[in-house]
């Protein structure tokens, strides 16, 4: 018989499989496995992610000295990350470390601010406790520049905060800006007031940055999670050892991937960015309310409640958590439209919630009316365009439907069935936004191969976009994700496909037309001076139609500055009756540079 046997001790997740013959030693083996269990307990045992995966929203919060600027210095606004003025405006830590002396949030109410994370439906909640800044927002005995001793309002919010969400059945967490400290002398990153190259970073871990993640992981109770930020100035085996050391405090604890060097135990992407395709391990998306991480007074520029309903379900479908992050002021106070907007959101999850929470990705890809979300017997349709027919076409469903309902009102929905093709005939939308409507079915639902991955394309929608990841791509054709910002570290990421430089290095979508009509072919994409007048041409339905075009320059690449797209309208292409077509995109000669970085291409039905 063969046996599984875990190692716990080392490696996490290896199994290596035993031969045994006798029964009584079956037994001796799982005694001693209880027993070898139990010693390693609390050493290197895995923490279990699963709360964490069916969390799915999750509240972050901003709060330093900054909040207390509000974004501006000696009569200048700072626009982007208000978290960064100390560093933008280069403020040295003496004259910085003045600011605590103003610093006291009166207004701060730990159970406010628990209710409305309950209220807005987030399952955890993770605050900054010190952020670049240098700042301990708690009681900490290894560092005086802490709001308990260097600020008028002489008090841990912490303490109140972590039993208030842990009182509402909420899972609480810690920021922590592990390198990063602009305050002392041998932290990473202010360069404005101190020598790097008189700086020892290994003394600063070793005498604020562990020892204050000590103080964290032993003070607040069990924490779901330490979010740990910016890595920097240690090896691999360096970061093991403090990631080892700081478990032991709590085992259960989950450190975000941003420890550094390819740890921890679940992942986190840029700032603002989500993954083109569904990632299967657990993974977080964050996102800012506004344009700013820490409050900014200036600052209105607030997702709506549709982005945010939108965003959640878009994460949600590639199997992520969303963490919204707002930004509280100097006094305490949530600003208005966050607390407006999330709400917003809580109302939403109230009713849909079940196709949010507990939910993998979406087994059916993306369509042109929304998103899918999964659970086992159950595919969650968000729908946020309605079909201009009503009839809502889910195709490769090939497994066997028990029924079709709405998830707010659990009502049943009519639909049919032709071969794989589900269609749902829906009402209208309950909430334009996104209502959702949950599939029942038996048996395994395993949707689209990849390989053969087909977009609809319908004339029952306004638009039709082709997406850059869903090309299948020739020769030199890759796909690359591009990073830029507006103002400051309010980073953007789009993926594109790129590389498009001679005849043969080409893009091709493959296209499922449900319905005759002619549709105008719309290219979306950044172009530098470099790649501009190049001609290219798009094939559609195999040489039959080609619309040749010329690119036009729009802007330089540059991470810290926008990026512009352009959608260019190229001409119309036509399809005399509905089935299965393909879009090739091309260089119309060879000897060019790569023709631009494309976002998608929009089909838009002629009307
Ligand atoms: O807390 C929020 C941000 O302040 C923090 N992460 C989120 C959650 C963050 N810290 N750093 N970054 C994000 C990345 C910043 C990189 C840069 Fe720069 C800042 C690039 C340009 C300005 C630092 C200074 C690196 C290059 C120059």
């Amino acid at each position: 018989m063969a046996i599984l046997l875990y190692k716990h001790c080392k490696g996490r997740r290896e199994a290596k499989s035993l031969f045994l013959s006798m029964k009584f030693l079956q037994s001796l083996l799982l005694s001693l496995l209880l027993l070898l269990g139990n010693i390693c307990y609390g050493q290197e045992k895995q923490p279990d992610v699963q709360w964490f995966r069916d969390a799915k929203f999750g509240l972050f919060i901003h709060w330093g000295l900054y909040s207390q600027l509000g974004g501006t210095y000696k009569g200048k606004n700072y626009y982007g990350s208000g978290e960064w003025i100390m560093n933008r405006a280069k403020i040295s830590a003496n004259e910085y470390a003045e600011i605590a002396k103003q610093f006291n949030p009166v207004d701060f109410n730990a159970e406010k601010w628990a209710q409305f994370a309950k209220d807005i439906g987030a399952r955890y909640v993770v605050i900054t406790s010190k952020h670049h800044e240098g700042f301990s927002m708690y009681d900490s005995k290894i560092s005086d520049f802490n709001i308990v001793k260097a600020s008028p309002y002489g008090k841990d919010p912490m303490k109140f905060l972590s039993k208030a969400i842990r009182n509402k059945g909420l899972k609480f967490g810690f920021y922590y800006s592990q390198f990063l400290d602009w305050h002392e002398p041998n932290g990473g990153g202010n360069n404005w007031d101190f020598d790097e190259n008189k700086k020892n970073y290994l003394k600063y871990y070793r005498e604020k940055s562990i020892p204050q993640l000590k103080e964290l992981l032993t003070n607040y109770g069990p924490l779901g999670l330490v979010w740990f930020d910016m890595p920097g100035g240690l090896s691999k085996e360096q970061t093991k050892k403090i990631i080892d050391s700081l478990h032991q405090l709590q085992p259960q604890a989950l450190f975000s991937s941003r420890v550094g060097q390819g740890l921890g135990d679940y992942k986190d992407f840029g700032d603002s960015e989500i993954p083109p395709s569904p990632v299967a391990d657990a993974w977080e998306a964050i996102y800012t309310h506004n344009d700013s991480w820490g409050y900014i007074q200036h600052d209105l520029n607030f997702k709506t409640p549709e982005e945010l309903i939108r965003l959640l379900a878009n994460v949600s479908s590639k199997g992520g958590n969303l963490m919204v992050n707002i930004g509280p002021d100097g006094k305490g106070d949530i600003p208005y439209y966050s607390q407006q907007y999330l709400l917003e959101v809580g109302k939403w999850l109230k009713k849909f919630g079940d196709a949010i929470y507990g939910t993998t990705y979406g087994i059916i890809a993306a369509q042109p009316w929304g998103v899918t979300t999964s659970k086992p017997g159950l595919l969650f349709l968000h729908v946020m365009q309605r079909p201009a027919n009503g009839k809502l076409l889910v195709p490769g469903f090939n497994a066997t439907i028990t029924k079709v309902y709405q998830v707010d009102n659990k009502k049943d929905v009519k639909w049919e069935k032709s071969g794989t093709d589900l269609i749902v005939i829906i009402p209208e939308l309950e909430d334009k936004r996104n209502t959702v409507f949950a599939v029942n079915y038996s048996g395994e639902l395993t949707g689209q191969s990849d390989s053969l991955r087909t977009q609809i394309v319908s004339q029952q929608y306004n638009v039709n976009e082709l997406e850059a990841i869903n090309g299948t791509l020739s020769g030199n054709g890759k796909v690359e994700t591009i990073t830029y910002s507006y103002y400051f570290g309010d980073w953007k990421h789009t993926t594109c496909i790129t590389g498009l430089t001679d005849t043969s290095d080409a893009a091709i979508f493959k296209l499922r037309i449900t319905e005759p009509g002619d549709f105008k072919v719309v290219l979306e994409y950044t172009c530098p001076d470099s790649s501009k007048n190049q001609e290219g041409v798009v094939e559609f339905n195999d040489n039959n139609q080609q619309l040749y075009f010329r690119t036009l320059h729009t802007s330089e690449e540059n991470s810290s500055e926008p990026v512009l797209f352009i959608k260019h309208a190229i001409g119309i292409v036509h399809v005399d009756k509905p089935g299965q077509y393909f879009l090739k995109i091309h260089p119309y000669k060879n000897g060019g540079v790569s023709l631009f970085k494309m976002k998608d291409i929009l089909l838009v039905p002629v009307k």
